[in-house]
């Protein structure tokens, strides 16, 4: 029998560590432009995006989603870059999950 403490050791081996892409509040970037990241960047629909983007309006911020470590950075990038275009300063950041 393993202990739990041996399987999270196995686990932690076999598994990629997991990363929380975090979508933070601003007064400025629209609530249009924040719908059609969440729905362009990380795949959610309508509904979803329309209810992350309300939280994250009324809680500062909110999960958009759990990756590994080189997608969750590449989706930081990419929120970075349309928001930037588009002449909005909407950030994302990583979490360890
Ligand atoms: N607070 C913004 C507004 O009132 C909307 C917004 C929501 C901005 C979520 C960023 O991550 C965000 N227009």
């Amino acid at each position: 029998m393993s202990t739990k403490h041996e399987l999270e050791g196995e686990l932690s081996l076999r598994e990629p560590k997991q990363y929380l892409v975090l979508l933070l509040n601003d007064d400025y970037t629209s609530m249009d432009f924040v719908i059609d990241v969440l729905m362009n960047i990380f795949h959610k629909s309508y509904q979803e995006a329309e209810q992350i983007m309300i939280d994250v309006h009324k809680k500062d911020k909110g999960v958009c989603g759990v990756y590994t470590y080189e997608v969750a950075e590449t989706k930081v990038m990419q929120v970075s870059k349309l928001a930037r275009e588009q002449g909005f300063p909407l950030k994302a950041t990583l979490e360890e999950a």
